[in-house]
């Protein structure tokens, strides 16, 4: 029996928490983030900014010029969303056992077994949306599919408040038409040399031969670009304890140069990795910061760090410290810019998958700051660290 994956998006997850707790700011554009005044980023905004063009990782200050006068911009409240968050998780495991979250407001789910209990895919992915409302009064997006990409795909293509269900029979027509760069693989280097090809969609790729992209791609990325074109990916679910890694991204929608904003993106993704291995009860000692250059180079620095961590501003101040440590930041244009976290410490808990574990094991925050800070001393020199922590971590 083929698997039924399911993957649910919370629509405007932090910007739509607010909308849910200001009565007054429903209908309004909303924007979570820095201050309007200041030189920080847009977190998210409500769909009614969307509507003025306004995205996350976009500079508060062009988002403030393009914005109407009844905008709320309001600073974001992690700790708040962070509950939210739990409340969500624990309700979906009510759905199915096999829970994957992989950020504060996206998880997978393998519901497989689950059409016998409720019924056709349609309905658990009812049922997924009803549990959530119910539970925490918000709207998510959800995609049913044969597999991971297919169900991420599926969940991406009806925003906000979706539900779209992709049987194995439709993989293809689904996928068809959709843009080359939904294939994981096909970046931004490889992209534009596949539309000088003249291809432009997963059809055109799937019609070419396996060699063809091979040869183009590159062995690796050309197998892995056929398979997916063909609708052929990972359809597993991980529960958490067999996790290699915790990682975040962002893809900017225009190159950034201005270190504020990369300063911003970089801490909110680990907030982001901090908070899903504090639910996993977690501490890795490996940070790793991924940066893609404009237009097309990836660089991945890792530190680790003498003591594993699970906290949000040690793995923002060593992302930021390896940021600091490369000679190209504040030259070049970045595209990409990402955080991940590995090394467990220990046996990760079998316990409750989402009681707050948030306990590190060794030391206090101070101790823990401390050593991390000696750590990359001890890769990169003094005169680094100094520059990277001049300004003031808040
Ligand atoms: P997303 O799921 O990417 O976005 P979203 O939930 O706001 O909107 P969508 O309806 O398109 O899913 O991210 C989840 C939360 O993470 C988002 O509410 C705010 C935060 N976030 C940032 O703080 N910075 C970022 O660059 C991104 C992408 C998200
Ligand atoms: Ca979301």
């Amino acid at each position: 029996m083929p698997r039924l994956i399911m993957h649910v998006d919370l629509d405007a997850f932090y910007a739509a928490v607010e909308q849910r707790d200001r009565p007054e700011w429903r209908g309004r554009p909303v924007v979570v983030g820095a201050a309007p005044g200041g030189r920080g980023v847009v977190a998210t905004c409500s769909y009614e900014a969307r509507r003025y063009g306004v995205h996350s990782a976009m500079p508060i200050a062009v988002a403030a010029r393009r914005l109407p006068p009844e905008t709320v911009y309001v600073r974001p409240d992690m700790a708040r969303y962070a509950r939210v968050s739990r409340e969500i998780m624990t309700v979906l495991q009510t759905l199915s056992p096999v829970v994957e979250p992989v950020s504060i407001d996206e998880a997978y789910l393998d519901c497989t077994g689950l059409q016998r209990l409720i019924g056709p895919p349609e309905a658990i992915g009812r049922r997924a949306k009803a549990v959530i409302r119910e539970a925490v009064g918000l709207t998510a997006s959800v995609g049913l599919g044969p597999n991971r990409l297919i169900a991420k795909l599926a969940s991406d293509s009806h925003k906000p408040d979706g539900l779209t269900v992709v049987p194995a029979g439709q993989v293809q027509a689904f996928l068809d038409p959709m843009p080359l760069a939904v294939l994981r693989g096909v970046g931004v280097k490889t992209a534009p040399r596949l539309e000088r090809l003249g291809l432009h969609s997963v059809g055109d790729i799937r019609r070419l031969p396996l060699e063809t992209l091979r040869r183009q791609l590159g062995a690796r990325a050309g197998t892995a670009v056929h398979q997916q074109a063909r609708g052929i990916a990972d359809d597993r679910v991980y529960p958490a304890r067999e996790r290699q890694s915790i990682s975040k991204e962002t893809t900017f929608g225009t190159d950034v140069t201005d270190p504020e904003v990369l300063r911003e993106t970089l801490r909110w993704a680990a907030q982001e990795v901090g908070y899903v291995a504090r639910q996993e009860g977690r501490a890795g000692s490996v940070v790793t910061l991924k940066v893609r250059l404009h237009p097309f180079e990836t660089h991945t620095r890792s530190g680790t760090l003498r003591a594993a961590t699970a906290d949000d501003r040690m793995l923002f101040r060593t992302a930021w410290a390896l940021l600091q440590a490369e000679h190209w930041l504040g030259r070049r244009a970045v595209r990409l810019i990402g955080v991940g976290l590995s090394g467990w410490h220990s046996e990760p808990e079998q316990g409750d998958l989402f009681a707050d574990s948030g306990v590190i094991p060794e030391g206090s925050d101070a101790d823990r700051l401390h050593e991390t800070l000696d750590a990359i001393r001890d890769k990169f020199g003094k005169g680094m660290i100094q520059r990277g922590m001049a300004r003031p971590p808040s």
